[in-house]
């Protein structure tokens, strides 16, 4: 790949010859070579129409990763590219002078924030953010980054040392299958769906090896009720199929079972691989005992699935088990080791507490109320567990944060997306990928154009160093996050406020609610079509209905303490950790009228976690690879112009390229730019004799903070000319990016 290359507005070189680009055009022979581009700060004119042309063409020669400036285009093959990812080319970029002269490819992305964090003048925590819609590649992506890092990073000095680290970068890698057993499913846009956010940060620096992963809200819905045409968790269906004769006995999960948690059990994916997900549970320290003891757990959940529950004729009566619910709640209670009475009566009668002395009272439920604490039950075993194996998962691969001077930190989110019928988990989902695009917005967008938040007009900052600025302009996704969790009303604001209110709030007042608290946003709309009461929101990604039916009641979550204390009665030793005795242990409460602490709803605890995350981000260098998908039916050597043509909207890659182009890829503290470069201004002057170079008896002239960008340009064209002939660096013969300065901004920020 060619340096960066200087893409100021009149695009003219110093001589005033012909631009760069129209030289590269010549040099690539035009429209035949379009595949050749691998940088899209080169495509001339840079529109929408061109960088569309030139990744189908690079599509349709089997390159997939493409420049973008500061961001990596990663195009979905949906086939396997074996090469692509070999162990000896992961080694090739680890071992390149420069990987980014290498062609595009996360490795080179990999290589650089490796080489950043390890680096002695400046280590600076480094952050890959992958990002695109569902099925676009981000797991795929971070598996093999993960598996790069793994390459290059087992390769300490010492024997003993590099076992050690082998090891660890093993059972870093074994963390993924299990994780996407437990938190990946089949959905109608992936049939790897991720569940669940991830971000795993690894201490690279200084012969460290380790890692760390934060996981962000699991969407357990799925364990009780999948969209038609979905699935639940793969590890369901891993252990349905892959079960041992003597382990079907066991869980009794006899051959062609049916159970009403487990839709389209027919379907065959690759990702039902059972034995793969017990060997790495092996690998991180989860004995087979313990395994056993969660599928076993997991078979109960299945069982009480088909627990169903007739209607009472009588208020004052308890609901019945239906016939053939009887012998699924006695498998179930014997599978969770829990008396079966107490199971059954738990998900029959509700505990209110009222009063002043909290006196208790015992009501018998309905048919609905009894079917959602049989779902609360399974949903809260599900996301315990998941905690628990994360946590075991950390413990196994050194993670501690706290110990680590720097790291580099992989995101992996569940990507933007858009089902016929939309709810609480898709308005998490999507507001997550809006608060990444607005960390994309905010660093790259707007800080490269130094647009001041404040004023929203750029500082006088370029102009300051004598040096011209035309403005970008991009789209900015803030309206649409005021609209989901602004202040002091927004979506968020409105569900939660509802929940609170303690009311049998229907769907319909919802979104009345929404529509006249919010109808001034740009980005709410409405269906006039739709049967069932929603709302739109014109997401960056697009415009997504969301149906307000039951959003209220999902982000209260609301967990009977009597179901924690049934399981809190268990005798299966799985259970017994994750639902430990403790008599302090506040559950939260039934409404019961009476004064409460507040209890965190799912968006408030998400909104919290994902803030969090982007204070982490901030403090990161980071990195951004977009992926994108062809066509959203999964095929190989397909590549749908409008389907892409939409997705390099939303992400505003057209605007990035622009803003690269224009801008100086590099910029640097003044003080530091002083510190680093010395040497080579030294070097310079002496090697550089008779050009405009500063003489030696300008002492630090050229250096001074009061030096403006203008002035010194020229000095640094000098260096950038002369260092291939001081360091012997072999460029390429006749690439005419070479002979091109790389723009780097001294600037005194
Ligand atoms: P996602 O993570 O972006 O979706 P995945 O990484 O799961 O998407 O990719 C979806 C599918 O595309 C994978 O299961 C592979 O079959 C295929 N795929 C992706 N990248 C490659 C590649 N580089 N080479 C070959 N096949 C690939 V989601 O988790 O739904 O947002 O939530
Ligand atoms: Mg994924």
């Amino acid at each position: 790949m060619a340096s960066q290359v200087n893409g100021h507005s009149s695009g003219s070189d110093a001589q005033g010859g012909k631009s760069l680009r129209e030289d590269l055009q010549e040099f690539l022979g035009g429209e035949a070579l379009l595949h050749e581009l691998d940088d899209l700060t080169k495509v001339n004119p840079v529109t929408l129409e061109t960088v569309l042309r030139c990744l189908q063409a690079r599509y349709a020669a089997d390159m997939f990763y493409t420049s973008a400036g500061c961001t990596l285009v990663a195009l979905n093959p949906f086939k396997p590219v074996p090469q692509l990812y070999s162990p000896a080319l992961m080694r090739e970029y680890h071992a390149a002078p420069q990987p980014q002269k290498l062609r595009p490819h996360i490795f080179a992305v990999g290589e650089q924030t490796y080489r950043n964090v390890q680096s002695l003048i400046e280590p600076v925590n480094q952050s890959i953010i992958v990002s695109g819609e569902s099925g676009a590649g981000k797991t795929w992506t971070s598996r093999c980054l993960m598996k790069f890092y793994a390459v290059v990073a087992a390769s300490p000095t010492s024997l003993e040392s590099h076992k050690i680290a082998e090891r660890i970068e093993q059972r870093i890698l074994n963390s993924n299958p299990v994780m996407e057993a437990f938190g990946n499913a089949c959905t109608l846009r992936n049939n790897n769906s991720s569940r669940f956010g991830k971000f795993i940060q690894r201490p690279l620096a200084q012969q460290m090896t380790g890692a760390a992963v934060q996981t962000y809200l699991l969407e357990k819905t799925r364990v009780t009720c999948q969209a038609s045409s979905e699935r639940n968790f793969h590890i369901f269906y891993q252990i349905c199929k892959g079960a041992s004769m003597d382990e079907r006995l066991q869980w009794h999960l006899p051959e062609g079972a049916s159970f009403s948690w487990l839709p389209n059990p027919e379907r065959t994916l690759e990702e039902d691989c059972f034995q793969v997900t017990r060997e790495a549970m092996l690998h991180l320290g989860i004995d087979i005992p313990t395994q056993n003891n969660i599928f076993q757990v997991l078979a109960g959940l299945l069982h009480l699935g088909n627990i169903w529950f007739a209607d009472s004729k009588d208020e004052a009566q308890s609901c019945q088990l239906m016939d053939d619910a009887k012998c699924s709640i006695r498998t179930s209670a014997s599978l969770l080791q829990l008396p079966e009475d107490p199971l059954l009566e738990t998900l029959q009668i509700r505990t209110i507490r009222a009063g002043r002395q909290q006196q208790v009272f015992q009501k018998p439920c309905s048919r609905a109320e009894c079917d959602t604490r049989r779902d609360c039950l399974a949903k809260l075993v599900y996301a315990r567990l998941f905690d628990w194996l994360v946590s075991v998962i950390n413990s196994s691969i050194c993670a501690d944060p706290d110990s680590w001077t720097t790291f580099i930190g992989l995101l992996d989110v569940y990507g933007f997306e858009s089902f016929p019928s939309n709810s609480l988990e898709q308005l998490c989902i999507n507001y997550a990928n809006e608060k990444l695009q607005q960390h994309f917005v905010a660093h790259y967008l707007r800080a490269q154009q130094m647009l001041s938040p404040a004023t929203q007009l750029p500082p006088l900052e370029y102009a300051v160093e004598g040096l011209d600025w035309s403005f970008v302009n991009y789209q900015d996704n803030q309206a649409c996050l005021d609209l989901i969790e602004g202040s002091p009303i927004s979506i968020c604001s409105l569900i939660n406020e509802e929940g609170r209110l303690n009311r049998p709030s229907s769907a319909a007042q919802l979104q009345t609610r929404i529509e006249s608290a919010l109808a001034g946003s740009p980005c709410l709309g409405h269906n006039k079509l739709s049967q069932e009461p929603s709302f739109i929101v014109v997401h960056y990604a697009g415009p997504v209905q969301y149906h307000t039916a039951g959003l209220v009641e999902k982000n209260k979550d609301p967990v009977p303490p009597e179901l924690t204390r049934l399981l809190q009665q268990s005798q299966d030793p799985l259970l017994k950790v994750l639902f430990p005795m403790d008599p302090e242990e506040k559950s939260q409460e039934e409404p019961s009228g009476q004064s409460r602490a507040p209890v965190l709803t799912v968006v408030s605890k998400f909104k919290a976690s994902l803030e969090q995350l982007l204070q982490v981000l901030h403090s990161t260098t980071p990195h951004y690879i977009r992926c994108i998908k062809p066509n959203s039916q999964g095929q190989a050597h397909t590549f749908l112009q409008e389907e892409v043509l939409s997705q390099l909207e939303a992400c505003g890659l057209v605007e990035t390229i622009h803003i690269s182009a224009a801008g100086f890829p590099i910029r640097i503290p003044h003080q530091n730019f002083v510190e680093r470069y010395e040497l080579l201004r030294r070097l310079c002057t002496r090697t550089s004799a008779g050009s405009h170079s500063p003489s030696p008896d300008e002492g630090h002239s050229e250096w001074s903070p009061h030096t403006k960008g203008a002035t010194l340009q020229p000095l640094l064209q000098d260096i950038l000319h002369t260092l291939p002939a001081l360091t012997q660096a072999a460029a390429t013969p006749g690439d005419p990016a070479e002979a091109t300065p790389v723009p780097v901004h001294c600037g005194r920020t």
